[in-house]
């Protein structure tokens, strides 16, 4: 696990130099919104997204800088997804990332603008993308758009606003995690398979791998969620989430929404079988997250 670590810091390094470099710099005019998009990116996030993007081109055989402008992308839309969920009229939250939510330190305004200018830098970055023999631009553009719009993310998030307070069933909540956060972890995998030209085959087998690992990653924060609330009450929690909101342990209990992460870990890890010793920093990152949980 260790070596597991070093290889997340060197790439979250990495990823890091590759958004200051793609981003306007903080003095690009208008200053304010320069400043409070980098203000979100560079607040501390784990980075696992665009890592997934690594190492998914890895497991494919690719080279890490031509997958690097998918992981950006991905990075990006996931920042932007984060600064509008925070916002007063979506979770309402104060805290992300240990520090104050962009709306509290640029005001609701900005904030939204940072939001659509991320989500905007997002496409900017991807189009800076080199097609591979078997995915043109366009698959790429495609599988990031789709992701993001009212199918996926969105849809995902309206589900997930219109289930508050009420009793959803299993089924419901799947619906709303393959939206909100399947969908994500996926594309992100997959735009790095795409990037090392994966065969057909090879891009399916990822995609079954990021599905089962975005329905694992989300089982384990709501586990992580409820026992980190119970111990420190209110930590980074939106004004009333603890009632108002559907999560694993909620709806199945805490000992069978372990059960459910476990399973979803053991049919992510089945997925890579085809990509032997290639595959071995996705298998270990999988490990990890169900650890988080311990
Ligand atoms: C389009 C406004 C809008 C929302 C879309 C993705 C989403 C729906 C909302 C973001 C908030 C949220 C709780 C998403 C679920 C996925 C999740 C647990 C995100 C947190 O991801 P981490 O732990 O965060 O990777 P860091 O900060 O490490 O990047």
């Amino acid at each position: 696990m260790e070596d597991l670590k070093q290889y997340l810091k060197e790439r979250a390094k990495e990823v890091d130099a590759a958004l200051d470099a793609y981003l306007p710099a903080a003095r690009t005019r208008p200053g304010t919104i320069h400043k409070a998009m980098r203000y979100s990116l560079f607040a501390g996030g784990k980075r696992l997204r665009p890592i997934l993007t690594l190492a998914a081109a890895e497991a494919c055989q690719g080279d890490i800088e031509e997958a690097m402008p998918s992981a950006c992308a991905v990075e990006l839309m996931h920042t932007y997804s984060l600064v509008h969920d925070d916002l007063p009229c979506m979770d309402d939250d104060d805290l992300r990332r240990g520090r104050p939510t962009c709306h509290k330190v640029f005001g609701d305004n900005i904030a939204v603008l940072a939001g659509d200018a991320l989500l905007t830098e997002a496409f900017i970055v991807l189009a800076q993308s080199s097609p591979t023999r078997r995915y043109p631009m366009a698959a790429f553009v495609a599988e990031l758009a789709i992701t993001g719009g009212s199918t996926k993310l969105i849809g995902g998030q309206v589900l997930d606003l219109e289930g508050e307070g009420k009793d959803l069933t299993k089924a419901q909540l799947i619906r709303i995690h393959e939206a909100k956060t399947a969908a994500l972890l996926t594309s992100s995998i997959r735009l790095g398979a795409m990037s090392a030209n994966a065969t057909p085959a090879r891009l399916e087998a990822l995609t079954i791998f990021g599905y089962n690992l975005g329905l694992a990653f989300q089982v384990i924060d709501d586990i992580l969620d409820v026992t980190q609330t119970t111990e420190k009450l209110g930590k980074t929690a939106g004004k009333d989430e603890a009632v108002a909101k559907a999560t694993y342990p909620a709806v199945l209990g805490l000992e069978k929404a372990r059960k459910e992460a476990h399973r979803y870990t053991d049919k992510a890890m089945a997925a890579l079988k085809p990509f032997g010793r290639k595959a071995l920093h996705l298998r270990q990152i999988a490990e990890y997250l169900l650890e988080r949980d311990y």
